[in-house]
């Protein structure tokens, strides 16, 4: 039999972080476990070539304490990895975190029985505790393709969410790289640089704005931080909890010229403040037509080749509907001479080869294979793992035609377990920090309340489950989201049941919702008494 504490949590990334120090700050004992050596979650593993945060790093951080936001420094308008990484590293420090946190163990299931939950790990431990919280992240769970002869390169291969610590050296080395989402738009171009030769097999071109990373202006960090508290409130008010600059009409309602202009300034500023320009980019059809044709002609104007320029500019489905990248010089890449694009809706891949990988139309010979292809995204995490609920109903089971948790919070039969960040809440279509802040404040309130009213288990009811689900879907419909394939959808895992699965109402909306969810006394939720949970003095 383990050890027991009030709760146990799953994942030291932020949100791991925060629902520590917000349990601790209640007098509750939690358990941290990690699958990685250290804290950082999404950047301790994310470590590609050319990785960074394409949200500002003025708005890419913690807002729970006015003191770690003055002190902290970022250097550069887009943090790389490694700063990110540093930061998070800081925050277990600052708030000496690291003595809760069991790392290098991973959990590989959770069950509940007798108001307990039992999680076990990997090293064959255990640990029990009334309350379970998944602080697994939305995109940890790397994938895979499912390519004939993919175990028998006999090269070196990667996969972007998993890449070794110590670095890898390209140099002179014949490199292909299967993919063109964000990972790979980010480490394509450092790769090129180092490579002897460079193959990009893409399948779906995506949409790319240039980052125009820079450093930090001390004027911009000295304003920032004179009203950092303003400006946070501010941004969780917004639909993605972030601030950009919004245009105020319908990109219909003003000219082409002026279109043209506003468009080529926020390209010249950089970074996803593209999509802000008008307000109809994302539900109208037409109004997004003129961003992405905007984008196409960019693209056909900085690519040299007209094919390979036409074969980068995507047009299979509205821009913003799959995750939109934020490069540093991606399509300038393609005039490289040692970078070769490979069409894979021509020609799809066959199979990769002990020397390399086989299209329908061509062998190509290579040294190494990078694999930026991805995650499970949302479920994938949580159902790599064993979780039993209530009556010995799995988690998989129960999620088995997609998703199902009221708030993205929690699920029906799963008493006392919670999702940060989970499926059916804005997460992934928002700032992950502001959304995590969130949703861990919210729980934590939430585990305050029961202990104050004697409750021993929360759970959702699944009418009020289910109402959300349909609530979420519905939202989303209302937009042009549903018109790509994308991994929000689940379309990028065979199988997966096609669900749009964050909440594209917004965090502001979002934020109002459960705060009026809590305030109705936890309306929707089931709470059962039971002896009371155990007070503790507050931690230091
Ligand atoms: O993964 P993706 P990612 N054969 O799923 C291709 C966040 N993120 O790691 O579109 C050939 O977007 C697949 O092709 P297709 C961000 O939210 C943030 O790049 O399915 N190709 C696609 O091109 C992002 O959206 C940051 O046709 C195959 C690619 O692999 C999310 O993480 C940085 C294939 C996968 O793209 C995921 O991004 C990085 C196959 N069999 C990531 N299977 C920043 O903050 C898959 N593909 C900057």
């Amino acid at each position: 039999m383990g050890k027991s504490f009030d709760a146990v949590i799953v994942g030291a990334g932020f949100a791991g972080l925060y629902m520590l120090h917000r349990l601790r700050g209640l007098g509750m004992t939690a358990r941290v476990f990690e699958a990685g050596a250290d804290v950082g979650g999404t950047w301790y593993w994310n470590r590609y070539p050319g990785a960074r945060c394409d949200i500002e790093s003025m708005q890419y951080s913690f807002s729970f304490s006015e003191e770690l936001q003055q002190e902290w420094e970022w250097t550069e308008r887009f943090a790389p990895q490694p700063e990110i990484l540093r930061y998070a590293r800081h925050v277990a420090d600052r708030f000496g975190l690291r003595s809760d946190i069991a790392f290098d163990t991973q959990v590989t299931g959770a069950a509940f029985d007798d108001g307990q939950w039992t999680v076990r790990t990997d090293r064959g431990g255990e640990a029990s505790a009334r309350f379970c919280i998944m602080a697994t992240g939305c995109l940890s769970a790397g994938r895979l393709p499912d390519i004939e002869g993919i175990g028998r390169f006999a090269g070196r291969s990667y996969h972007t969410g998993a890449w070794p610590h110590e670095g890898v050296d390209f140099t002179g080395q014949r490199v292909g790289v299967i993919g063109t989402g964000s990972s790979a738009i980010q480490s394509i171009p450092v790769i090129a640089e180092q490579a002897a030769r460079l193959f990009v097999f893409q399948r779906t071109p995506n949409f790319s704005v240039p980052a125009r990373n820079a450093a930090l202006a001390p004027d911009d960090v000295a304003s920032w931080k004179s009203d950092y508290a303003g400006r946070r409130r501010r941004a969780r008010t917004l639909r993605s909890g972030i601030i950009y600059d919004f245009g105020e009409t319908s990109a219909l309602a003003v000219p082409a010229e002026e279109r043209e202009r506003e468009y080529a300034a926020r390209w010249e500023t950089g970074g996803i403040n593209l999509l802000s320009a008008y307000t109809d980019l994302l539900t109208s059809k037409e109004a997004n037509d003129t961003a992405a044709e905007f984008v196409r002609a960019r693209i056909r104007s900085i690519v040299r080749d007209p094919a390979t320029a036409a074969l980068l500019a995507p047009a299979s489905h509205p821009i913003g509907t799959k995750r939109i990248c934020v490069d540093t010089g991606y399509f300038e890449t393609f005039n490289r001479e040692n970078v070769a694009l490979v069409d894979l809706q021509a020609a799809p891949i066959e199979a990769i080869t002990p020397g390399g990988l086989r299209t329908r139309d061509a062998e190509y010979a290579l040294d190494a294979l990078v694999f930026a292809t991805g995650f499970d995204a949302m479920t994938g995490s949580l159902l790599r793992m064993d979780i039993t609920g209530r009556g010995g109903r799995t988690l998989a089971d129960k999620w088995q035609a997609g998703p199902r948790a009221y708030l993205g919070l929690m699920t029906a039969g799963f008493p006392n377990l919670f999702t940060v960040t989970g499926p059916g809440s804005p997460s992934v279509l928002s700032n992950m920090i502001v959304s995590i802040e969130q949703h861990v404040d919210w729980i934590a309130d939430c585990l305050a309340y029961l202990r104050a009213h004697g409750i021993a288990e929360i759970e959702p009811g699944a009418a009020a489950a289910d109402a959300w689900v349909e609530h979420v879907n519905a939202t989303a419909d209302l937009t042009l989201y549903p018109q790509a394939n994308s991994w929000y959808l689940g379309a990028n895992i065979p199988g997966k049941p096609p669900v749009f699965m964050p909440y594209i109402g917004g965090v502001g909306v979002y934020r109002e919702t459960c705060r009026d969810v809590a305030a109705r006394g936890y309306a929707g939720f089931d709470l059962t008494s039971r002896p009371q949970l155990r007070e503790r003095p507050a931690a230091e």
